[in-house]
């Protein structure tokens, strides 16, 4: 048992891998078939934002022609956060055990899905991490790591929460663990909400491990990376960590 009261090490169960979609239109089918073929028994949510490319309407195809393959279409772009709040309500609805989060540009190996789900037999909530031992980001510009890496570095030192890559976006949690993390209260979009969920977990005490990831730079489509995620992730982190020193000082707990 952890801290949470919740047992670790139960056998894994039913795997859905939700990928977020917006204009992936040229990513969405290789990224389905990588999938398909690394973890077989695994089923796959595309969670499009009514994507204006026909990133749906391939995914609708994509779905009919082979059961493991869903489509959560959703009325318009209401960024990353939105999504994955609605999938993985859409997961626990249909009783899937294990909610993996994954990008739809390549970013996030679907060959490395196994180490994961391994390191979850274990776990509560697993991180794929670009920044501890064995992790590393192809072809991305110095600027890119420095603001990925000092965003860890200045979330785990103002939050105290002991992870190397709190904004990634690779992750395999159980239900149980979402169930835990009082998703309905969760507002934060963006690179903001992978730290929203790290910091959620750690706090209420579940298992959470790190395992190295190669994260490769998306070769087709467009970013959705913006100055705003990036201010919205520096403020929140900041009013976060503000709060948890206050109540610290004031001997009050975290809630
Ligand atoms: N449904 C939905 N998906 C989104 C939205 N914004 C981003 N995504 C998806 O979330 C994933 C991550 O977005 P990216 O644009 O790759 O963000 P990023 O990885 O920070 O940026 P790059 O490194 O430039 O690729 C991709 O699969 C996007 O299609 C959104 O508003 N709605
Ligand atoms: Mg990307």
């Amino acid at each position: 048992m952890n801290k949470a009261g919740k047992r670790t090490r139960e056998p894994l169960g039913d795997v859905l891998v939700i990928i977020p979609t917006y204009n992936e239109a040229d990513n969405v089918e290789p990224i389905v078939s990588r999938v398909r073929a690394a973890v077989p028994e695994a089923h796959i949510l595309i969670a499009d934002d009514n994507s204006p490319d026909g990133t749906g309407k391939i995914a609708d195809e994509l779905a009919a022609a082979d059961e493991h393959v869903h489509v959560l279409h959703r009325k318009g772009k209401e960024g990353l956060g939105a999504a994955y709040l609605a999938g993985f309500r859409w997961g626990t609805d249909h009783g899937y055990d294990v909610l993996v989060e994954m990008d739809a540009d390549g970013s996030h190996q679907p060959e490395q899905l196994p180490r994961l789900l391994t390191a979850l037999t274990g776990a509560d909530l697993v991180l794929g991490s670009r920044w501890v031992p064995g992790g590393r980001v192809e072809n991305w510009p110095a600027y890119r790591k420095l603001l990925s890496q000092g965003g860890s570095t200045y979330s785990r030192l103002l939050l105290g929460i002991p992870l190397r890559d709190v904004t990634g976006g690779y992750r395999a949690f159980r239900a149980a663990t979402l169930k835990g993390l009082d998703l309905d209260q969760v507002a934060s979009q963006g690179y903001c909400f992978q730290v929203d969920l790290a910091y959620r977990a750690v706090q209420a005490g579940f298992h959470v491990v790190e395992v190295p990831i190669t994260f490769v730079e998306r070769e087709r489509g467009d970013s959705k990376m913006s100055r705003d995620i990036v201010v919205e992730a520096l403020w929140r982190v900041t009013a976060w960590g503000a709060t948890s020193r206050f109540r610290r000082l004031t001997g009050r707990r975290h809630t």
